[in-house]
C-alpha cells in the first residue's frame, strides 16, 4: 500500500479555538471528497481524534479554508468548517468567529496578502453566512507579527491583537419576527448577529447560571431541556429541523458577577463553551438590547457607549456592539459590531491523513 499523500497545513489558534488552516486549492474541489480528506486529518471519528490533528473537542476540531477573492469588496474567501469529533460530520452551516482572527494572518503567511506596513488590514468574505469582516494586526518589516500585549480571557499569556470589525448586520436581527417566544414552556429571544442564538434567562431553568461547564454538561435533565428548546427553536428560525446541526445554539443568561454586563453560559450547542464564541458574543450583545427580549430584566446595559463585557466561563469578552431601531414599528437590526482577538500560528508543514 502507499503512503497517503501530505497536505499543505497551517495549525493557528485564532482567538479561543485551534484549527487546521488550508489554502482551498490544495484541498480537493469536490466537497465530499475534501470533507473526507479532513475527517481522516483531524482524526474523526474518535471521541479522543488520537490519529489526527483535532483535539477532542468542537473548539479544538476546526478547519479554515482560504482563498484569493473573487469579488472586488474583499481581499480573500473564509469558509468554516465544524469536523465532527466522535461524528464523521463535516458542517458549514454555521460560521467562526474565533478562527476568523487567524484568517488574515494566514493570507499573509501564504502571499494572498501584501502586508501594508506596520499594520495590514484584510477585508474577508465569510462564505458560511456571506457576511463582511475586516481584520487588522501587525506587520512590522513586512512579516505578521504574533507577539503583542493583547490578553483575551481563555487564553493564557498575551499575543499580538487582531482587531476585527463586522459591518451593520444586512439580515433581521430577530429572525423569528418577534422579542419573545414561549418554547418547551420556557420564555426565550431568538436573535441572529452573525451566528443564530437562542437566549434563555439561566433562573427560568432553575439555574444560577455560574454554573461550571462540565457541572451543566453532567445533568441529563437540563441537556434534555436544552434540546428540546433548540428543536423548537430551529424551524422558527428559518433553520429547519436542527437534530443534527451545530445551530442554534443556546446562551444561559444570568446578572454579571464582575461588573460586566451579563454573565453568559453558552452550548454549542450540545458542550458548553469554556468561554463564548465572538459571534455568539455578538449575537448575546445585539439581543440584549431587543426591547421586550428575556435579556431586558437580566443585563446591566451600560448607560452610555457601545462596549459591552460578556461575562463567560473563564473571563470575559468586550465587544463594541450597537442596535439601529429605525423608524416606529421597523424591526431592529445590528450596527457595527468590534471585538480584539489574538492569532498565534502554532506549526506550518505538511499533514499526512490517515489512509482511507
Ligand atoms: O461564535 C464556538 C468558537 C465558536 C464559534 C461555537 C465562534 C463564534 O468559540 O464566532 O467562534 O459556537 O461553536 O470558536
Amino acid at each position: 500500500m502507499t503512503a497517503p499523500a501530505g497536505v499543505r497545513c497551517m495549525l493557528l489558534r485564532g482567538g479561543t479555538s485551534k484549527g487546521a488552516y488550508f489554502l482551498a486549492e490544495d484541498l480537493p474541489a469536490e466537497p465530499d471528497l475534501r470533507d473526507a480528506l479532513l475527517l481522516r486529518i483531524m482524526g474523526s471519528p474518535d471521541a479522543r481524534q488520537i490519529d489526527g490533528l483535532g483535539g477532542a473537542h468542537p473548539l479544538t476540531s476546526k478547519v479554515a479554508v482560504v482563498r484569493p477573492s473573487v469579488g472586488p469588496d474583499a481581499d480573500v474567501e473564509y469558509l468554516f468548517l465544524q469536523v465532527g469529533v466522535g461524528a464523521a460530520e463535516v458542517s458549514d452551516r454555521q460560521n467562526c468567529g474565533n478562527l476568523l482572527a487567524g484568517v488574515g494572518p494566514f493570507a499573509v503567511e501564504r502571499g494572498l496578502v501584501t502586508p501594508g506596513g506596520t499594520e495590514t488590514s484584510v477585508r474577508i468574505r465569510m462564505l458560511n453566512t456571506g457576511g463582511l469582516a475586516t481584520a487588522a494586526f501587525p506587520t512590522p518589516d513586512g512579516r505578521v507579527s504574533y507577539e503583542g500585549a493583547a490578553e483575551i480571557s481563555g487564553v493564557p499569556g498575551a499575543a499580538a491583537p487582531v482587531v476585527i470589525g463586522f459591518p451593520p448586520g444586512s439580515g433581521p436581527l430577530l429572525p423569528t419576527g418577534s422579542a419573545r417566544h414561549t418554547l418547551a414552556g420556557i420564555s426565550v429571544t431568538c436573535v441572529d448577529n452573525g451566528m443564530p442564538t437562542v437566549l434563555v434567562a439561566a433562573s427560568a431553568l432553575g439555574l444560577t447560571g455560574y454554573e461550571r461547564p462540565e457541572e451543566l454538561e453532567a445533568d441529563p435533565a437540563l441537556m434534555g431541556r436544552i434540546r428540546e428548546i433548540r428543536l423548537a427553536a430551529g424551524p422558527l428560525m428559518g433553520l429547519g429541523d436542527v437534530a443534527d446541526t451545530t445551530v442554534p445554539k443556546i446562551s444561559l443568561l444570568a446578572p454579571p458577577r464582575h461588573g460586566g454586563t451579563v454573565s453568559t453560559r453558552t452550548f454549542i450547542p450540545v458542550r458548553c463553551h469554556t468561554s463564548i464564541g465572538v459571534l455568539g458574543a455578538a449575537s448575546v450583545a445585539a439581543g440584549l438590547r431587543v426591547a421586550g427580549g428575556v435579556g431586558e430584566s437580566v443585563a446591566r446595559l451600560p448607560a452610555h457607549g457601545d462596549r459591552l463585557r460578556i461575562e463567560h466561563p473563564t473571563g470575559f469578552l468586550d465587544i463594541e456592539s450597537a442596535v439601529e431601531r429605525g423608524a416606529a414599528g421597523a424591526p431592529p437590526r445590528a450596527g457595527r459590531t468590534a471585538v480584539v482577538r489574538t492569532a498565534r500560528k502554532i506549526f506550518d508543514g505538511t499533514v499526512f491523513p490517515r489512509p482511507a
